[in-house]
């Protein structure tokens, strides 16, 4: 399961939508706390009670499947595995972690411990006593493995996306945290797990992942102390960064070289805070024999750019279908323009599958931006 690579990258902040058919994105963090206030309070202690329970409660011999979003990114990897990792040091002996689609694991996350825990989605449990989801906004985002949550186990969610509707039978949902990893790393302690660096490796890609390594908002005095937390364990942040951010094939430097020399500037989108986008085709790709994960880290140079306020890249996935990424810097919520395209995510990082050409893809973009600036004030604080 940890062969050729695709699907997403671990690096990026906000991971958004990568794939076709997934209706909602599940951008790793980036800066969701900023709505954490008028999000759901997280969960409650008897939320966490019951979710400690239905671990406890596992039989002897008990099955526990974990699940991850469809191309998952550090943070859905990072949190299901370290999980996992401490079910294991709990004594849960059968353990099977999966994600939906190809199972093939992104080349940044290639080195992350308990990976030898992952089954395809072909081979995942039918009937666990208990299933475990990871970093999923919505069931749409487990593919075919969503039916799994139906059976007759519990089911368990954690997640920290303030779209998310509480899918599971216990939800460990809190908006206000950088990451998935966080609402694990809480779970693995009322369980009584402690950490180790195999569990703290996996957490550390989680958090930096979702926080752009410490640099978003996300990045609140407690995220700090967690990483202090697994450093703790002994683990190698320079060895672990130079992994999972700092590493890309040449081929790819050389592609994003001539994705990036045909960015737009529009100065005059975004209500006059300026829009800056490009996007990269298939054969893009294919000439400079790369794989799609490596343009999950194309939004971050497009984004740097000082005169535009929202970034966007559009990447295509099939001939008439694009997989398109929004940040913000603040001034426009961008989550607003995903969803009404049929996405979703944080106000400062979202994504939607867009349909057509580029022309028509960014058209779209335009005029929910002008809604978006037309109607902004109004809920700026809302
Ligand atoms: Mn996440």
């Amino acid at each position: 399961m940890t062969a050729p690579s695709s699907g997403a990258r671990a690096g990026s902040e906000a991971a958004v939508l990568r794939q076709p058919g997934s209706d909602r994105s599940a951008p790793a963090a980036s800066a969701a706390p900023a709505d954490g206030a008028l999000a759901s309070a997280g969960p409650t202690e008897a939320d966490w009670s019951a979710a400690v329970a239905a671990v406890r409660g596992l039989p002897a011999d008990g099955r526990v499947l974990l699940i991850c979003h469809v191309n998952p990114d550090g943070d859905a990897l990072g949190s299901m595995l370290g999980f996992a990792l401490g079910l294991r040091r709990l004594g849960v002996g059968r353990l099977q972690a999966t994600f939906p689609g190809p199972p093939e694991v992104p080349e940044p996350l290639r080195g992350l411990p308990g990976l030898e825990l992952l089954v395809p989605e072909t081979e995942a449990d039918p009937e666990p006593d208990l299933v475990i989801c990871f970093d999923a906004a919505s069931e749409s985002r487990l593919g075919a493995l969503a039916g799994r949550l139906a059976g007759k186990g519990i089911a368990l969610v954690l997640d920290h996306h303030a779209s998310n509707s509480g899918f599971g039978d216990v939800n460990l949902v809190d908006p206000a945290a950088a990451a998935t990893a966080v609402v694990a790393e809480q779970l693995l302690d009322r369980l009584g797990v402690p950490l180790d660096a195999g569990i703290a490796e996996c957490l550390y890609v989680a958090l930096s992942t979702d926080t752009g390594s410490f640099r978003f908002d996300a990045t609140t005095p407690a995220v700090h102390e967690m990483a202090a937390r697994l450093l703790a364990t002994g683990i190698r942040p320079g060895d672990i960064s130079r992994r999972v951010f700092d590493s890309r094939p040449f081929g790819a430097v050389r592609l994003f070289g001539e994705v990036l020399g045909r960015a737009r500037l529009e100065p005059e989108e975004a209500g006059g805070q300026g829009l800056v986008w490009t996007y990269a085709t298939l054969d893009d790709l294919a000439r400079h024999e790369q794989r799609p994960y490596v343009l999950e880290a194309l939004i971050d140079p497009v984004r740097c750019t000082a005169e535009a306020d929202v970034s966007c890249v559009i990447k295509q996935t099939a001939p008439d279908v694009w997989a398109v990424s929004l940040r913000s810097k603040g001034a426009t919520d961008v989550s607003r323009v995903a969803v009404a395209l049929g996405g979703g995510g944080h106000r400062l990082a979202a994504g939607f599958t867009g349909r057509g050409t580029v022309d028509e893809v960014v058209e779209r973009i335009r005029a929910q931006l002008r809604v978006g600036s037309r109607d902004g004030g109004a809920d700026q604080q809302g």
